[in-house]
């Protein structure tokens, strides 16, 4: 497989890869006009804009702006919104898509998330002003407006759309930031806790900044990516043999490997200063790109929020599925009713409808999720609910997990990781990333027995579950750990093994083929050289038992009655992590192959190195 990507097919690919199959093009509603603007900012840079203004509209109308890196398009004049934004084209606004600095028909030189500016500079430009600037000159400019904005966006125009927020432009009345990359190097994009996303980080950079850098299509060659990224004995052998030292982010994750000032700098949630604008933040928990980004979007918010302006919606999603008709599955799970259609049409519709029109009657719940366990959603007025209480779930022996701490004296579990043999993060073929056929989206819902057997996975579990347990909260795991190697990565995930059969369980009797199947719940990454500072990469006494705090991140779910609760840990996530190399080195970027060696890696259970996930339970019933 070599693909050949031109630049205006880019934006097609990944709307493609969040669109969901069969997702129909039928149109209703009404049709519209269509304008070409380019529209100046403070630097006399013009971007490009489209705006679609519905024919024959009566009154005044708010404007509803998208700012996209993937190219502004419209649609045919004449021609009715697409399905995405069918329900809002109903309701009437002015859309308005306009693209970025640097990006298709926009003047200007595109930066890869462009870092704010410093405080006191008065003189640059960035994100946050360049919306300020088309959002003064559509106010002023476009006719039939009625002076009120309203931005929306999911990915990297969700991450636009909450710069609104830096340097808030009065006429901006209400904002969705959906999926938005709020921090690409904590837990969004390039980059978790400080394990390099290694296909994800190659792949989209080169996508985007190849072309600007002469350097031809993406090199990737066999059927199975898995195999490629281990044809390279490095990291640092991948950027140097495939050019990729060339692309401007490629570089950056060279330079600056750990969470410094230039990562910092670019984190909406260490940038955000207040919350002016009423903001209705969106994420899926099954977002293979950016499921961190909306969590730590509201939780920054939450602290600012005087007035009762700050919203999160989570869904049963990958990435951006709530922004098209559907939803009712995702892989192999199915939940029951069309999720995405009641966002479009029961939350971000009335959303905007309030804000920008003053209509319905503006009641929205601070937070609504829902539960893939019981297939329903949940309204909170308070995130984490107040009657969640605070529970830890060990690592017991002989496999076990248990909500009772070990009493043991010592105990341990070992698995070997292998550098040259790292654990496949789904099943293979593991196709590229954003190309026709891939399973990239549904990736963190797949049956995780494909992974049994390995020696490399370590698995714990409790007894079938007497009664439903559900977890509303945050999901972080300790673990007390030790490495042969000095350094070494560790993956959590927490996972919910349906029953064998479906005598006592309605789902597994509605799909007989969900017996046994480990529908991963929760699960993220972190890199053991960071277990002090994000900042400071420090080696680990190899045999020394260290703590360390993996982030899962929030989750609303319910592991219902017969089925059972599982936790497993691995070393590798491959390829969509880079293997760490076991050994430590200042940068790994940089490490030489002969510093990848296998190592063993311990898991400690016993009463004074507890290993276990804390987790945020309700009540039963
Ligand atoms: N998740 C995409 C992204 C990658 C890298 C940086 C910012 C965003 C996206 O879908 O836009």
């Amino acid at each position: 497989m070599r693909l050949v990507i031109r630049r205006p097919l880019l934006a097609a690919l990944i709307l493609a890869a969040a669109a969901m199959p069969g997702c129909a093009q039928q149109r209703g509603g009404p049709v519209f006009d269509r304008r070409e603007v380019m529209i100046p900012m403070r630097d006399g840079v013009k971007l490009f804009a489209v705006i679609m203004t519905p024919r024959g509209a009566t009154g005044p109308l708010p404007i509803l702006l998208t700012r996209t890196p993937y190219g502004a398009r419209g649609w045919p004049a004449g021609e009715a919104a697409p399905p995405q934004d069918a329900a809002l084209a109903a309701d009437g606004y002015i859309f308005v898509q306009e693209d970025i600095r640097g990006r298709y028909r926009s003047q200007g030189t595109f930066v890869m998330n462009r870092p704010n500016r410093a405080p006191g500079d008065t003189a640059g430009v960035d994100e946050s002003t360049d919306t300020y600037d088309t959002v003064d000159w559509l106010v002023k400019h476009v006719p039939g407006n009625n002076g009120r904005v309203g931005l929306y966006g999911i990915s990297y125009p969700g991450w636009l759309t909450e710069e609104a927020l830096i340097d808030p432009h009065p006429a901006v009345k209400a904002i969705s930031p959906q999926a938005p990359m709020t921090d690409t190097w904590m837990g969004d994009d390039f980059f978790h806790q400080g394990a390099f996303r290694q296909s994800y980080g190659f792949e989209y950079s080169w996508l985007m900044e190849a072309g600007e850098v002469g350097l031809g299509a993406m090199p990737i060659t066999g059927h199975d990516t898995y195999t490629w990224y281990l044809s390279f004995p490095s990291l640092a052998a991948l950027g140097d043999s495939t050019g990729a030292l060339r692309l401007p982010t490629w570089r950056r994750f060279v330079r600056n490997p750990a969470y410094d000032s230039v990562w910092r700098r670019r984190a909406f949630e260490r940038v955000v200063k207040g919350l002016s604008i009423p903001t209705l933040t969106v994420g899926g928990f099954w977002d293979q790109e950016d499921l961190y980004g909306p969590q730590a979007t509201f939780e920054a918010l939450e602290k600012f929020d005087t007035a009762g302006m700050n919203h999160l919606v989570i869904g049963p999603w990958y990435h951006g599925e709530w922004g098209f008709p559907g939803g009712e599955r995702l892989g192999n799970m199915d939940w029951g009713s069309a999720t995405s259609d009641t966002f479009l049409v029961k939350i971000q519709a009335p959303w905007f409808a309030y804000w920008l029109k003053g209509e319905g009657d503006g009641r929205f719940p601070e937070v609504r999720m829902f539960n893939g366990g019981t297939d329903r959603w949940g309204s909170f007025e308070h995130w984490p609910p107040r009657e969640a209480r605070p529970r830890e779930l060990y690592l017991r022996s002989g496999g076990g997990l248990s909500f009772e701490p070990p009493r043991a004296r010592s105990g341990f579990d070992s698995y070997v990781s292998d550098p040259a043999n790292p654990v496949p993060y789904r099943p293979r073929p593991v196709e590229i990333t954003y190309s026709p056929g891939s399973r990239w989206r549904r990736w963190m819902t797949e049956d995780q027995r494909f992974v049994d057997g390995r020696p490399d996975v370590r698995t714990w579990r409790t007894a079938p579950l007497t009664a439903d347990v559900t977890i509303a909260g945050d999901v972080v795991a300790k673990l007390f750990a030790a490495t042969t190697g000095s350094d070494a990565d560790w993956v959590v995930k927490l996972i919910d093994q349906y029953p064998d059969s479906g005598a006592d369980d309605p789902e597994v009797r509605a799909h007989p083929e969900m017996a046994g199947y480990e529908l991963m719940v929760a699960g993220d990454i972190m890199r053991g050289r960071y277990r002090e500072s994000w900042e400071r990469a420090e080696p680990i006494p190899p045999g020394r038992v260290e703590a360390y705090t993996v982030a899962l991140h929030d989750q609303y779910y319910t592991f219902r009655r017969g089925h059972r609760i599982m936790v497993q840990v691995q070393s590798t996530w491959f390829p969509l992590y880079d293997r760490n190399p076991q050994t430590f080195v200042p940068n790994i970027f940089l490490a030489p192959p002969g510093a990848y060696r296998k190592a063993t890696e311990s898991i400690y259970r016993s009463a004074a190195r507890p290993s276990h996930l804390e987790l945020m339970v309700l009540p039963g019933p």
